[in-house]
């Protein structure tokens, strides 16, 4: 008899009974077992994963694809060992929702100083601060994937003037298109919130840098994307020189950051352990199975990733 395709759930620093609970009842025309009982490692065909420790890939000698459960990859494609199959990336409203909610969340608390609340409150003053409309300050987005794209409706839909910066143009209603690194400046020029949604390559790592800074006046820095698009010794500089009013930091270049690391003690810096938008199994967890079970079929895969273009 023809054995059943073999899934392994190996998605590392993340709670599996999550997962399973959604996965479980969904495997029914594949084998699903969970990383470290992978049983005969030769048998594995799929792998839906999450910061495997780089080589893990190289034991599984007949695997065919990989699944990813976040949307950035980079981790998965820095693997100098990784297989030459397909790896599908993370789209799902959990992300995109969730991040456009984080994004929104911090550009309405800079936006209505609330930041300038909060010293005024430690030191128990009463100052009403007369803010601008949102329809005056503009929102930059580098980086107008599924992401990108998701923040700027949703910001846009808040009031805001919204800018988005991409490698091609990517239209979106309402929203004001730049491209390219000859429009970086422009799309610069002017914003009071600059987010980055971008993924991590070889091209945007260390893109948040202090020349990108200089072209900012009191601007506000919404970082999402990975911790090593910031150039972390340029920020506080940033800060004190005025370029920059304020950061909220999601990623970093080592996480969790170090408890003796300058940002956590920094009042201009507000710090969210890489949680702006978590995937959730209730609604990728089908999503994943719907992909495995194109693969089983040999139909071509969702969502895969582009690995010359890294991401
Ligand atoms: P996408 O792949 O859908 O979009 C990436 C966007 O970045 C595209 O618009 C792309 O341009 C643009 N881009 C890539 N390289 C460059 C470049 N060199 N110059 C200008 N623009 C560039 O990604 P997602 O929107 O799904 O996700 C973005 C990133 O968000 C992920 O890679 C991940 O790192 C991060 N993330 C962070 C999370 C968190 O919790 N902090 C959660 C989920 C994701 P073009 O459209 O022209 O191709
Ligand atoms: C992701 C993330 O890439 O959570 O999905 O960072």
């Amino acid at each position: 008899m023809k054995r059943q395709p073999v899934v392994l759930f190996a998605c590392f620093g993340v709670k599996a009974e999550r997962w399973l609970h959604v996965l479980t009842p969904l495997a029914v025309a594949f084998e699903l077992r969970t990383w470290p009982a992978a049983g005969d490692i030769g048998e594995i065909d799929y792998i839906i994963t999450w910061a495997p420790p780089h080589g893990f890939f190289t034991q599984f000698v007949n695997l065919k694809a990989i699944f990813s459960i976040g949307a950035g990859v980079d981790s998965l494609l820095l693997d100098p060992a990784l297989p030459d199959i397909p790896v599908a990336r993370m789209i799902d409203e959990s992300l995109t929702v969730g991040m456009a909610e984080f994004v929104l969340t911090q550009a309405l608390h800079y936006h209505r100083a609330i930041p300038t609340y909060q010293q005024y409150q430690a030191q128990r003053e009463w100052h009403p601060v007369s803010v601008p409309l949102a329809r005056e300050r503009i929102v930059g987005i580098m980086g107008m994937g599924e992401l990108g794209r998701a923040t700027a409706s949703m910001v846009r839909g808040a009031g805001f003037k919204v800018r988005g910066w991409s490698r091609q143009a990517r239209p979106v209603d309402g929203v004001d298109t730049f491209a390219g690194t000859d429009q970086l400046d422009a799309f610069l020029n002017g914003c009071m919130i600059v987010v980055c949604l971008l993924p991590l390559t070889a091209a945007t790592h260390g893109i948040l840098n202090r020349t990108l800074f200089s072209r900012l006046n009191g601007a506000y820095l919404i970082s999402v994307g990975r911790g090593p698009h910031l150039v972390e010794e340029d920020l506080i500089p940033a800060l004190d020189a005025g370029h920059l009013a304020g950061a909220t930091l999601d990623v970093f270049v080592t996480e969790p950051l170090p408890s003796d690391h300058p940002f956590w003690v920094d009042p201009r810096i507000f710090i969210t352990p890489h949680a702006s938008a978590l995937t959730h199994a209730t609604t990728a967890g089908p999503k994943i199975v719907d992909n495995i079970l194109r693969a089983i079929a040999g139909k071509p895969l969702l969502d895969v990733v582009d690995r010359a273009e890294g991401y």
